[in-house]
């Protein structure tokens, strides 16, 4: 019986071990692979790492006891085992991976298709992923994902380990929004996303692709790179990777490289070597790249005979249909080509359909006059950088697709565009005659870059960047710890006179799809502990609201609250309202019709009237709509209003004017002026009360609490208006609670009599 160990500090997840499993001659056979992703995981400087992924063999082949063998044996190599079943495997990877995920995001969405049963199986294995992770993870442990075959895990996890710091990469391109949202699925696959601390991608723009998309369908918007979402930070940041440098550079000198170096030059001898290395895959450019080497041929006779392509075309997804088709298209075309150019003693193109010896591949990539990377759309391609790595002493010109998120640190390759095949000819018909020196002075500014951004590099700057996440939030995320929470029942008991400030929505209770107060209204419990609190000796109770004074006095009738409406132009101490003249009202026409004009645009918005301000609803509008139109209504209103003394600002899902002058932080300074307190507790969840947190900073009587976790003025934060709810039953003494028996059957029947009118 294998013990599974559940305490790793790091922990990587990939859809394959870098240990693969299979089956010879009846026995277990284990073959450790050394890809770029393994060098960099291998040298992140972590201590008590595991490395979760399928062993790549179906699990329905296993019995219980190979099970526990392949899980021992792999475990003792830093792995651990998610089985999977040659259904889920077709399903999951073939499919919803491979044969959606994949042609969708490189741009291929003709190739891309959404069986309903693919969706199903890439949840599951996902599910799958998570409950692994989470068996196996410390409860504050690193969590490093790697790529689209689990854009749902990092949600997963943080549902099973909310303690733990999660980091994601894509190694493949996040399209644009026009693409992305062709998926059935891009809600859930970006809320998946969005359980991360930090997301990675190659470049700049798919990350810029990414904040774009979560934008416009989730309605979340970045600043910076980070957004919040739920309560937490999201960073979304480029991490290009690298390759292994110095790898490629010892490889050179050793004695299996100088033998194929070797034999390439006497098969080859004079003759111009034009390279190209892929996965045999759509995205790759290969049939584009053939046109463009048959044009050359065409259109630059004189190459004919002293030029040579060669092509290795390493077997990648047979299962999947695409992938079948393209290598008969590949084959047909070779055909053609050296059929139509080739000679009794010269073939123009030598095709390989297989997988070669690492040390083969590093001597062609000394050896070849020019490397052919054309792509018509690529994450990064590590192949371009693998061949400038490759060179010492001999020239050698990197041909680069545009698409490929190499390019941006390969300038001084010759760039072209995949798709124009008379540019990709003239681009070799260049390099044909490219001077030596020139060649030369190219690949070394090349190789200055690859030699400091190497694969290692990328590994340390993700995890470091996760390391300062969850040290972020470790140190200096506020959350209340149960001792401060003690520290605080305690001083509000002993405290002389108490003033308890309060905002409502998004504070005591959850937000509601509608601005109707009928919606919003108070919860039996929390009606309950506001009872109980301002029935206290000594204690002031307020409630600090944007809400009217009708929807308040309504919802706390027969409580002994103070009220402040509309963030403090309305206040009721006693039982009289008071209401500050903002001289709001002669600016409210103006501010309507603006209003309406979006409203009536806009399916799904309303206009929330009150004396003092304007609100415009959009909850319930499509995210991408809402956003673009929130947007436009908040320019044309900064602009008609410029001259004014208001304020026009954004909140969740609203769009508010209200006069400059009315904040929530003067109702605080007023409170803290009339009820002169020895102990103040103030809540909230928005940026509007974050006046008042201000306005409490430096007073060493108040405590302040952020429903929420993001940046706040305030000294504490809780996670959701229910955990606020459980302090304030806390501060009451136990006696007290009691007496709430009887409050149910009586004060709500007359709420509810209010709410029905
Ligand atoms: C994905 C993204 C991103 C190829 N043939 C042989 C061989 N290879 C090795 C190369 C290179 C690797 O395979 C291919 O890496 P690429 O980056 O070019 O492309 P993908 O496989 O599509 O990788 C890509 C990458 O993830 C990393 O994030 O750059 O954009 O699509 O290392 O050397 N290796 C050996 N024999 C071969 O015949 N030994």
């Amino acid at each position: 019986m294998v013990i599974l160990m559940s305490n790793f500090s790091t922990v990587i997840i990939s859809n394959r071990l870098p240990v693969s499993v299979s089956r010879q001659d009846g026995e277990l056979k284990f073959d450790a692979s050394s890809g770029g992703l393994a060098t960099a995981m291998s040298s992140l400087e972590v201590e008590n790492k595991i490395w979760v992924g399928w062993p790549g063999i179906d699990a329905d082949t296993l019995s219980d006891e190979e099970r526990e063998i392949i899980t021992a044996k792999l475990q003792e190599k830093g792995c651990y085992p998610v089985f999977l079943t040659a259904k889920e495997v077709e399903l999951y990877y073939e499919g919803y991976a491979n044969d959606t995920l994949w042609p969708l995001f490189h741009y291929f969405q003709s190739v891309a298709r959404y069986p309903q049963e693919y969706w199903d199986a890439y949840q599951l294995v996902n599910e799958k992923f998570a409950d692994v992770a989470a068996q196996v993870a410390a409860a504050d442990a690193r969590i490093w994902i790697q790529d689209y075959h689990f854009m749902l895990l990092p949600g997963m996890i943080r549902e099973r380990a909310s303690a733990t710091t999660i980091g994601f990469f894509l190694h493949i391109p996040f399209p644009s929004f026009e693409i992305f949202r062709l998926l059935p699925q891009r809600k859930e696959l970006l809320r998946g996303l969005l359980g991360a601390d930090v997301i990675g991608f190659h470049v700049y723009d798919y990350a810029q692709h990414f904040l774009d998309s979560c934008r416009r369908l989730l309605g979340v918007s970045a600043s910076n790179g980070m957004l919040e979402y739920e309560g937490r930070m999201v960073k979304a940041s480029a991490y290009p990777i690298g390759i292994d440098y110095a790898k490629f550079r010892a490889q050179l000198d050793a004695k299996e490289t100088k033998d194929a170096l070797k034999q390439l030059d006497d098969a080859y001898g004079k003759q111009k070597l034009i390279l190209s290395v892929d996965r045999l895959d759509y995205s790759k450019g290969i049939p584009e790249r053939l046109e463009a080497f048959r044009l050359l041929l065409e259109t630059h006779p004189e190459h004919r005979g002293k030029v040579k392509l060669l092509m290795i075309a390493v077997p990648s997804r047979t299962g999947v249909q695409a992938y079948q088709q393209l290598r008969d298209e590949i084959e047909r075309t070779v055909s053609r080509i050296n059929g139509t150019y080739g000679t009794v003693d010269w073939a123009p193109i030598s095709y390989q359909f297989q997988n070669r010896p690492f040390s083969e591949v590093v001597a062609l990539y000394a050896r070849a006059d020019i490397m052919l990377v054309t792509p018509i759309r690529d994450g990064m391609n590590l192949v371009a950088k693998e061949y400038v790595a490759s060179k010492k002493r001999r020239g050698g010109v990197l041909i680069l697709s545009e698409m490929a998120g190499a390019i941006d640190e390969m300038p001084e390759a010759l760039s072209i565009n995949p798709n124009n095949a008379h540019s990709v000819c003239e681009a070799t018909h260049n390099a044909l005659s490219m001077p030596m020196s020139e060649q030369k002075k190219r690949l070394s500014a090349m190789q200055k870059r690859l030699s400091v951004v190497t694969v290692q590099n990328w590994g340390k700057e993700f995890m470091g960047d996760l390391e300062t996440v969850a040290k972020r939030e470790g140190s200096s995320r506020k959350q209340l710890s149960l001792t401060q929470r003690q520290r605080l029942v305690t001083r509000y008991r002993t405290a002389g006179h108490r003033l308890i400030i309060l905002d409502y929505d998004g504070t005591l209770r959850g937000f509601v799809k509608t601005p109707s107060p009928l919606a919003a209204a108070p919860t039996l419990r929390v009606w309950r502990t506001l009872k109980v609190l301002s029935d206290q000796p000594n204690t002031t109770v307020a409630i600090v609201s944007g809400r009217t004074r009708r929807a308040l006095s309504s919802w706390f009738v027969g409580l002994p609250l103070v009220l402040a409406a509309e963030h403090g132009a309305w206040k009721r101490y006693g039982r009289k309202w008071e209401e500050i003249d903002s001289g709001f009202k002669k600016d409210k026409k103006r501010i309507r019709t603006v209003m309406e004009k979006y409203t009536s645009r806009t399916n799904g918005s309303e206009i929330e009237e009150k004396d003092h301000a304007l609100v415009w609803h959009y909850t319930n509008v499509e995210p991408d709509i809402a956003f673009k139109r929130a947007s436009e209504l908040k320019r044309e209103l900064t602009e008609l209003l410029a001259d004014d003394d208001v304020n026009v600002h954004d909140g969740r899902n609203i769009v508010e004017v209200k006069p400059s002058a009315i904040t929530k932080g003067s109702v605080v300074r007023e409170l803290r002026r009339m009820y002169p307190s020895d102990f103040v507790l103030c809540a909230g969840d928005d940026y509007t009360d974050e006046d008042m947190f201000r306005e409490l900073q430096d007073d060493p009587s108040a405590v302040t609490i952020k429903v929420g976790q993001v940046d706040t003025a305030a000294r504490h934060t809780v996670a959701k208006p229910g955990q606020l709810l459980k302090l304030l039953e806390e501060l009451s003494p136990p006696s007290s609670l009691t007496v709430l028996t009887e409050i149910p059957t009586k004060i709500p029947r007359k709420l509810f009599r209010w709410l029905r009118k």
